[in-house]
């Protein structure tokens, strides 16, 4: 196997590493999470506690909407049935693909908008023909103030129509948007976007039309002037929606991208236990590695080629043990690959401590772990076994062979391979047994992919 370069990382970069092993309070993981914009704007308050598991699984609804013909309609029965079942099929497929964050448009720095839309709307000339030098200026000023307005709002109008609706993304997708920006944020700028749009229509409007009532040369000139001068003051005002608007654009687009139908290797485990060095050795992915814990704060993704195929590999934020609803969102990042990408498990576990974890709490956090996502391909993996000592954990000391956490402590979860990234111990085994794994999960992502398909023959023909 190898690892192409050029692994692509999203991280909520303005985290900082805490102390080894303090947990972070949901408060502060919360509060650090602020990636884009200040930390004193209301919407940058804690996610609600239980926040996550409402963003459970699973194929939204589709409503097919009633549709009314009229008596002279020609449209059959058949035709109808097969309209709705094609706008259903759009929409399911809406919903399921990911990817919708490389698409968003590009968004022009609130400033760039004016000084293009004030350089457009100069050059608009009076209609040709018009005599009488009051009629032409008014209508030289009517219009310019018309193509003002549009030029400010029309982009504006782009970019709200453009920006995907939440409810339309991936749960992936929908949860990485609450979880980097907080609950609400994505569609309050986007209507701050939309309620700059409206006033710059309404105060253009309203000036286009008393410039075009001018009696006089000078008092269309006047109001033109006064139109122009009530526009940009409008524009200033809200601009601060478009410019946080680029920072949503930006924050998307850098987002790592997943393709569903490649198999996919997720690294979990608590924190500093040695997934990103794994991660580093297994693909193109090259996450930083520090000796304290949360050094990852966000989902990077590499990939894997062997032969001709490609697998991809996702390094996740370490879990800490506590219960769900009080994990932060960097926490929260993790469990959303988990719960929403078809992934194949590799677990980490330091049975060496060196990552800060006492054993006993790593095995409450795995165990929760493998509880709620079980149904997972899974492979288990003892890293940093060269602090353990020159012997194969199976030599460890063992107080009590039938207690299950002296078990885990002494030899990790059954049919966990040891490994080392300095010593390079296990790294060959660990790179098959990944190998074999993610061979196993393309045939499930097939079967399921074939399952879809005769289901959807089914509908078809029926
Ligand atoms: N001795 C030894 N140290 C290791 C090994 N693997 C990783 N480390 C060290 O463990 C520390 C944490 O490694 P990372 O790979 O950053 O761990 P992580 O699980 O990604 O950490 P977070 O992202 O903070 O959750 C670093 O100082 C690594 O150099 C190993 O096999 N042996
Ligand atoms: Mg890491």
């Amino acid at each position: 196997m190898r690892a192409i370069s050029g692994g692509r990382a999203f991280h909520l970069q303005h985290l900082r590493p805490s102390p080894p092993c303090r947990a972070l309070t949901p408060t502060i993981g919360a509060a650090l999470l602020s990636h884009t914009a200040p930390m004193s704007r209301p919407h940058r308050r804690r996610l609600p506690q239980g926040f996550l598991p409402s963003l459970e699984p699973g194929v939204s609804a589709v409503h097919l909407c009633r549709r009314v013909l009229s008596a002279a309609s020609s449209v059959s029965l058949d035709d109808m049935l097969q309209g709705e079942l094609d706008s259903a099929k759009g929409e399911l497929q809406k919903h399921e693909a990911v990817g919708a964050f490389q698409k968003i448009p590009m968004v022009m720095p609130a400033t760039d908008i004016l000084m293009s839309a004030q350089r457009k709307s100069r050059n608009v000339p009076p209609t040709k023909g018009i005599a009488n030098i009051a009629k032409r200026e008014r209508n030289k000023g009517a219009k310019q103030l018309d193509a003002l307005m549009k030029e400010l709002s029309v982009p504006l109008r782009t970019y709200t129509e453009n920006f995907p609706k939440r409810k339309h993304l991936h749960p992936y997708e929908r949860s990485l948007i609450e979880l980097t920006f907080g609950e609400g944020y994505y569609e309050q700028v986007i209507g701050r976007v939309d309620a700059l749009r409206k006033r710059i229509t309404s105060v253009g409007k309203q000036h286009a039309s008393v410039c075009a009532k001018s009696t006089t040369k000078r008092e269309a000139e006047e109001r033109l002037a006064e139109g122009r001068k009530k526009l940009e003051e409008a524009f200033q005002q809200g601009k601060h929606a478009i410019d946080d608007l680029v920072n949503v654009a930006k924050a998307l687009r850098s987002m790592p991208v997943v393709d569903l139908h490649i198999p996919t290797l997720c690294l979990v485990g608590s924190p500093n236990v040695g997934k990103s060095s794994l991660v580093r050795v297994l693909s193109s992915g090259k996450p930083e590695v520090c000796s304290y814990p949360f050094t990852t704060r966000g989902v990077l993704m590499g990939h894997i080629v062997s032969n001709h195929e490609r697998f991809q590999v996702t390094d996740t934020p370490g879990l800490l043990t506590r219960h769900d609803d009080d994990r932060n969102n960097i926490e929260r990042l993790t469990l959303a690959v988990l719960s929403y990408l078809p992934i194949a498990v590799l677990y980490v576990h330091d049975l060496s401590e060196d990552c800060g974890t006492s054993v006993a709490d790593q095995y409450t956090t795995y165990k929760h772990i493998k509880e709620r996502f079980g149904d997972r391909l899974w492979l288990d993996v003892i890293s940093k076994c060269d602090l353990l000592g020159k012997t194969a954990p199976t030599n460890f000391y063992c107080d009590n062979s039938d207690n299950e956490l002296a078990q885990y402590k002494s030899f990790g979860p059954e049919g966990a391979i040891q490994v080392s990234v300095p010593g390079e111990i296990g790294i060959v085994e660990l790179k098959e047994r990944v190998h074999e794994l993610l061979t196993s999960q393309m045939a499930r992502i097939k079967a399921e992919q074939g399952g879809h398909e005769t289901q959807e023959t089914g509908t078809d023909g029926s």
